[in-house]
């Protein structure tokens, strides 16, 4: 078997010439680092800033920061914008980046950006290393945790993912993995977790060991966030799919070994028709109810129903919605999947089974929710939640057509959040609260709460909400970078809901804060020395099932 080759491009010092066309009002000096400080700048906007920007810096959640605009902002506000952050959501940087390197990053901005090299299947599956054959895989669970109740936390400054025994809350095990892993998906079987690092490395974790194990590894490009599994009737555990943002496209693979079998570029027009060179993968989601994903391609605006129940003939369905597709989820009855359109302040809602698009919604600034979280609004029936990067509201979308159609896809309510740049909600089936975090937040008081609603107090005029304080009871102490708590996640009995205090730099303590779902006081805080930065948290039965 092959050796996993690692990203070495953004460590490589990239070259010095700084083209002289760079044009700008009063620009005197021609922009210009050390080689150094060049390959430095590189990898720190690759790690931090690439994600929203875009490799070429075209923008996409953030803004174009092509060599031009980011001429004409200039090298003093820039740094300014990079230190303190925005309203409309763009974070600050000042509590994890020195100044030296928030200057140069800075200059970078106004150098000419570099294509990263592609990567086709032949590196796929050079990097493609089965760790163990399925065969040598064990043929029953040989440990005695509640596999459901685990959760997969990202670590993501160390490169791991921890296993926490949710029933315990000990941790079960830390795997090595990519760069900071962006999600965790189960297999239909609910026995493999399959992470994907956003350095492109996608590990499988089989549980089934007294301690998870990685039993193969593949590395999909350069940059990726997103990945699933084929959990329809008869395909369990046969396929997965991984989306890259760099090189753009999206592979599928062997389930159970990561064998790279078909890769499918995404380059090509957008819905206004223009061409794009960097049409990145956002979100993908597994239909229960077909052989089919929803594949959220960022920059073009279109979202594909990629049919894979036979992949050499493989059969996609291109929709149109609208520009800057990003993450989404479900509605209740798994038949409506909806989509943030970001920086086009729109939510894009699919029908799965009539294959085509439902509805654009227009909402508030810059949509952002994780999957969303579903629940029955005493007033409008169900809804599905979103909050906001660039706005202090939740929004609420009525999602049944067939016995609310008056409320469908029309934003049917707004309440407030207690804070703007919020990136997640959630709820559970089996509660009655809606809790959504502000961890963008530059002031470090919201960055560290969370608004919770009684989802039975929201059918009121004016609904309070509780704003709890999760940082101050994580009880860390004084830290530099700022305790941001991020990405609630309920456990399989939806009675407990865990969120992570996140401090974004891996010399400083993180926590995990679990809160009883009923009374809302803090249960347990998770401290342990090897907790890394965490961030998402994926609960195995209820991201199994795609419950939220
Ligand atoms: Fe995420 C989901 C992309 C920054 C934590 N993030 C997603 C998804 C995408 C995405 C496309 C949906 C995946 C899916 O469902 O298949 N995220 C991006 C970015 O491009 C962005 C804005 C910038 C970047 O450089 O990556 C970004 N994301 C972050 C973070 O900084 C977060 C807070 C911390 C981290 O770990 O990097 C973060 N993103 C998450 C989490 C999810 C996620 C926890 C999954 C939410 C869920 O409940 O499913």
């Amino acid at each position: 078997m092959k050796k996993l080759v690692r990203n070495t491009f953004m460590l490589a010092a990239l070259p010095l010439a700084v083209t002289a066309a760079f044009t700008g009002s009063a620009v005197a000096q021609t922009p210009t680092l050390s080689e150094a400080d060049k390959a430095t700048s590189g990898k720190l906007y690759f790690e931090r800033c690439a994600g929203c920007h875009g490799m070429l810096r075209k923008g996409a959640t953030g803004k174009n920061l092509e060599p031009a605009n980011a001429a004409k902002l200039g090298q003093s506000r820039l740094e300014k914008v990079l230190a303190y952050g925005t309203e409309g959501g763009m974070p600050n940087f000042d509590d994890i980046l020195s100044k030296k390197e928030i200057s140069d990053i800075a200059t970078y901005l106004q150098m000419p950006p570099e294509a990263p090299p592609e990567w086709g299947m032949k590196q796929m599956k050079e990097s493609w290393k089965l760790e163990v054959p399925v065969a040598q895989r064990p043929t029953k669970k040989l440990n005695n945790i509640n596999l459901e109740n685990v959760f997969s936390v990202t670590l993501r400054d160390s490169g791991e993912v921890a296993l926490i025994d949710g029933d315990t809350k000990k941790i079960w095990g830390i795997v090595k993995t990519g760069y900071a892993v962006h999600i965790s998906r189960l297999s239909a079987s609910g026995r493999y977790v399959h992470v994907i690092g956003r350095d492109g490395r996608y590990d499988l974790i089989d549980m089934w060991y007294e301690t998870p194990k990685i039993v193969a590894t593949m590395k999909a490009g350069y940059e990726a966030r997103s990945i699933d599994t084929s959990k329809y009737k008869g395909f369990e555990d046969k396929y997965a799919v991984v989306g890259s943002y760099w090189p753009p496209q999206y592979a599928i693979l062997d389930g159970e070994t990561l064998e790279p079998l078909k890769l499918i570029s995404t380059r090509g027009v957008t819905v206004d028709g223009e061409y794009h060179p960097e049409p990145r993968v956002a979100s993908i989601v597994s239909s229960h109810d077909k052989p089919e994903w929803v594949i959220n391609i960022k920059e073009t605006g279109m979202i594909k129903l990629v049919d894979y129940s036979d992949i050499a003939n493989l059969k996609e369905i291109t929709i149109n919605s609208a520009k800057f597709l990003h993450d989404g989820g479900w509605d209740a009855s798994k038949r409506y999947f909806l989509v943030a359109a970001n920086a086009s302040n729109k939510v894009a809602v699919v029908d799965t089974k009539a294959g085509k698009l439902a509805a654009l919604v227009d909402t508030a600034k810059i949509p952002h929710p994780g999957r969303g979280a579903n629940f029955n609004h005493p007033k409008f029936g169900p809804v599905w939640a979103t909050s906001h990067l660039g706005a202090d509201v939740i929004t609420l979308i009525g999602t049944d057509p067939e016995k609310n159609p008056q409320h469908a896809w029309k934003v049917v309510q707004e309440v407030k959040n207690h804070g703007a740049n919020s990136l997640f909600v959630k709820s559970h089936p089996k509660s009655k609260n809606l809790w959504a975090d502000a961890p963008l937040n530059p002031d470090p008081k919201l960055a560290g709460s969370v608004t919770v609603y009684n989802i039975d107090d929201l059918g009121k005029a004016d609904p309070k909400p509780e704003v709890l304080d999760l940082a101050a009871a994580a009880n860390l102490g004084k830290t530099k970078g700022i305790q941001r708590v991020v990405h609630g996640e309920y456990n399989k009995a939806g009675d407990e809901v865990w969120f992570s205090v996140w401090t974004g730099n891996k010399t400083e303590p993180s926590a995990i804060v679990v809160v009883d779902d009923k009374t809302r006081k803090v249960k347990t805080v998770i401290k342990d020395k090897r907790l890394v930065t965490p961030t998402g948290k994926f609960n195995v039965y209820n991201t199994q099932h795609d419950i939220y």
